[in-house]
């Protein structure tokens, strides 16, 4: 990012790159473009976001009478905790996952490039749900176009293998050599897990996506090695938290969830009203860090604009505690939001 840039403007970039809503990232955009400085050293990212909106704005856009997009809309609103995207080679049981774990009736077929279109469906884990995006293959020879801005709402990506197939030694580097063309880069480090991995630091470019990816060696019933992918990860010189599984079986499939869970530091809230019982059902979710005022902005915005205070029962404070809208907030609390 240029050094010169208004305070207006990095407010702005900021928004950009917290909002996962499509229709909130290009406000956010308009914003950008709005409150950036216009010379010379800012031309570059002045042609970035004037593509980036455009892009956007078609996407978002109803089909128009005769226009040239007909089609449907390739970006997925996310929903529940969470979103993850399906990337993999083509045949690799990114579908068969997706139909397991959330129901859908994706389709499935032993011949590669059956998905064509981004696929949402909510995995359940306790008492909330991950959003799984099956999703088209990538390979050597082919990416679809959208592909790049359905995952730009992502937390996160699952990179599913055929864990039997050799091929996967090439299939792997190529397809982040391919998203990193697009500056997505798949990153080994997610907030919640351990990590040895010797990443650069991110870079400072508000249109970089990095990705955190959890590696899911697939097909595991057809050779229950579960040191393949071991095996695998130094060969290629990765450290992507892995899993192995089979989407044929279930086996291993458990621990998905609670990897997420853990991976992404999601914590639950649930919320009551002065004088009612709290609203044990559905939880809202934040991560961790998250405070008070982060809960309030889901619950309503003009909740969040009036908040004055809250009273949390939970494990990190006594019953009924007073706090201010800046409290970071734990997994399992209960929050009485006051205006
Ligand atoms: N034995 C076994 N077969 C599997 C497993 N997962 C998927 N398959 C089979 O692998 C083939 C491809 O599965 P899909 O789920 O369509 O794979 P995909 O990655 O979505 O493929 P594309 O959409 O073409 O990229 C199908 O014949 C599946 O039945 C598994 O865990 N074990
Ligand atoms: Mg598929």
């Amino acid at each position: 990012m240029p050094t010169n840039v208004t305070a207006d403007y990095k407010k702005a970039e900021d928004a950009f790159r917290k909002a996962r809503d499509p229709r909130e990232r290009l406000e956010c955009l308009r914003e950008m473009m709005r409150t950036i400085p216009k010379h010379k050293g800012t031309e570059h990212l002045q042609a970035d976001i004037k593509s980036r909106i455009k892009q956007l704005t078609e996407e978002l856009s109803a089909p128009k009478k005769g226009g040239r997009r007909s089609g449907p809309s390739h970006v997925v609103r996310s929903e529940g905790a969470a979103q993850l995207c399906l990337v993999g080679p083509p045949n690799a049981g990114k579908s068969s996952l997706h139909a397991r774990l959330t129901g859908s009736r994706t389709e499935i077929a032993p011949y590669p490039f059956t998905t064509h279109l981004p696929i949402p469906g909510m995995f359940p884990h306790e008492n909330i749900h991950f959003q799984l995006v099956d999703l088209p293959p990538v390979s050597a020879e082919f990416m679809e176009p959208w592909l790049v801005a359905t995952m730009q709402p992502a937390d996160g990506v699952l990179l599913v293998i055929d864990v039997n197939d050799p091929e996967c030694i090439e299939q792997i580097p190529v397809i982040m050599a391919r998203l990193a063309e697009k500056k997505i880069f798949l990153r080994e480090r997610w907030p919640g897990l351990p990590c040895e991995s010797k990443e650069p630091p991110v870079a400072d470019n508000p249109f970089q996506l990095d990705l955190p990816a959890i590696l899911i060696a697939n097909k595991c019933d057809l050779d229950p090695d579960p040191e393949e992918v071991i095996v695998l990860e130094e060969l290629l010189g990765l450290r992507f938290p892995a899993l192995t599984v089979s989407a044929e079986t279930g086996e291993g499939l458990e621990k998905l969830g609670p990897l997420l869970f853990q991976a992404l530091e999601v914590v639950r809230v649930h919320t009551k009203s002065p004088g009612k019982p709290a609203d044990m059902e559905k939880p809202f979710t934040v991560r961790r860090g998250d405070t008070v005022m982060d809960v309030a902005r889901l619950v309503h915005r003009e909740i969040a604009e009036g908040l004055k205070f809250a009273r949390i029962w939970g494990k990190s404070v006594f019953d009924g505690q007073q706090t201010g809208p800046e409290h970071a907030v734990e997994d399992g609390d209960v929050v009485e939001l006051h205006l």
